[in-house]
């Protein structure tokens, strides 16, 4: 799979008079913070060009799938935000947004009471009906749930047919999933479950549809198989959280994922991941960030374009000695840079043998001296790495240890186990078990030997599972 090639707006043709328009965003991320650098004039431009893309591609709907805010408790201010995007893109064309793994499904219910989402009331009086024309601009879809419950929309479209939404937000695994009991047993893999879940999504959005006037669209904060984190890595889910998306319905014109944040063609080229729309960190650096056009026409293939968005401050890491930095300047601008400053080179007035003066004449710290070299650019943090002759390991006093790592543990445990046993012994834990089962990792970690620990049952029961994507 290669990078997507994108499109300015003004380069996506009109839409044709007998498709149906999507326009597809994904992971926001409200209230992300590089290296505790807030990034709300990023997100404040990038939206403005979003919402200018919008009016300019005049879609039937727009899809969000997942991961608007960064917390699942966001601050008040991205809260806000988030409000004023959602109603300005609600005046453009009606909106479903999707909760990902990020968002928490309060966060998200609350959100849809802000916008005057009317579905879950209508839903809990027993009078949704997923068939009829959505009554709402804005529909926040908070939780994974059925489509009485409001996990599937139908809205008009300019075209003259109808635009079937089919709504899966983020499923946490491990999580009770009280409106699926009927399809889900109690012992089902996480991927049977994803799975009977669409099979059920794709029956509910195929009831009354006329495959020669209406379209359909799957949207989805889902890992689907095989799909990369970045550019040269691919992503190694365990086939238990990875869905394959072969599966999904063939029916659907288009598939809109969230969660990864590389954009990218999907499922034989049926969908994509938009991917987020700055760089949130610098794993990120230097990707592309876009949007998704996609028209549908009934009967025929799906076109879709990828839309470029260029607002918003990159990030960088750079690595030069402090000579360098000042040259690079005007390139860095106004972005965000983490800077690692190296030794000075031979060749730039230093010899091998030379005692480097690691003041720089005029500042206190190296740090000042980094802002006064790049005046313009968001310095996010230094990092001092000259000094490559001195060998670290000579300066520090290695403490001769004569016990074993396993008598250490023991010494220690013997002074602050029973304690930190006490403070957690919701599960009746026996201190001398907690000592020989250290010995036991330990001496299965040395030798490079499997681990058997009788109690992994137990453990693996309290360990939850979610994703950082
Ligand atoms: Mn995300």
């Amino acid at each position: 799979m290669n990078s997507l090639r994108t499109l300015s707006s003004d380069a996506v043709p009109a839409r044709p008079e007998t498709a149906v328009r999507v326009l597809h965003t994904s992971d926001w991320h409200l209230g992300v913070t590089v290296r505790d650098e807030p990034r709300e004039v990023d997100h404040d431009s990038v939206i403005a060009e979003i919402i200018e893309i919008a009016v300019a591609v005049q879609p039937d709907a727009i899809i969000h799938t997942g991961d608007l805010f960064n917390s699942g408790r966001p601050a008040m201010a991205d809260f806000g935000r988030a409000i004023r995007a959602l109603r300005e893109l609600g005046e453009i064309a009606p909106v479903a947004v999707l909760a990902g793994n990020h968002d928490s499904a309060i966060a998200m219910e609350t959100l849809g009471v802000a916008v005057g989402d009317p579905v879950p009331e209508l839903a809990s009086e027993n009078s949704y009906d997923p068939l009829a024309f959505s009554p709402t601009r804005i529909r926040v879809m908070h939780r994974p749930t059925t489509a009485a419950h409001g996990a599937v929309l139908t809205l008009s479209t300019q075209a003259g047919g109808r635009l079937r939404v089919a709504g899966l937000p983020f499923l946490h695994a491990n999580r009770v999933l009280g409106d699926f009991d009927d399809i889900l047993a109690a012992n089902a893999t996480y991927a049977d479950s994803v799975r009977k879940i669409c099979d059920l999504l794709a029956k509910s959005a195929f009831v009354d549809f006329d495959t020669s006037a209406d379209v359909a669209v799957f949207a989805s904060h889902l890992h689907v198989s095989s799909a990369r984190t970045s550019t040269e890595k691919e992503i190694h889910v365990s086939s238990e959280y990875a869905t394959d998306p072969t599966h999904i319905d063939s029916v659907y014109g288009y598939l809109a994922f969230g969660h990864i944040h590389i954009a990218q063609a999907v499922a034989d080229n049926r969908g994509r991941y938009a991917g987020s729309i700055l760089e949130i960190d610098f794993g990120e650096e230097g990707e592309t960030k876009q949007l998704v056009v996609a028209d549908l026409t009934p009967g025929r293939p799906t076109k879709i374009y990828d839309v470029a968005l260029t607002a918003g401050r990159r990030i960088h890491r750079i690595r030069a000695p402090y000579s360098a930095l000042a040259e690079r300047a005007a390139v860095l601008g106004h972005d965000l840079v983490e800077v690692t400053v190296e030794h000075e080179r031979k060749g730039d007035g230093f010899e091998e043998n030379d005692t480097v003066s690691l003041e720089i004449p005029g500042y206190d710290t190296l740090t000042a001296a980094v802002h006064a070299a790049l005046p313009d650019a968001c310095v996010v943090s230094v990092v001092d790495a000259r000094r490559p002759d001195v060998n670290v390991a000579d300066e520090v006093e290695v403490p001769e240890i004569t016990e074993t790592p396993t008598q250490l543990f023991r010494g220690w445990f013997a002074e602050h186990g029973q304690a930190l046993v006490d403070r957690h012994n919701a599960h009746g834990a026996d201190p001398e078990r907690v000592a020989s089962l250290f010995e036991e990792i330990h001496a299965a970690t040395t030798t490079e030997s499997d681990v058997e620990i009788a109690e992994s049952g137990i453990i693996a029961a309290l360990i939850g599972d979610e994703g950082d994507t």
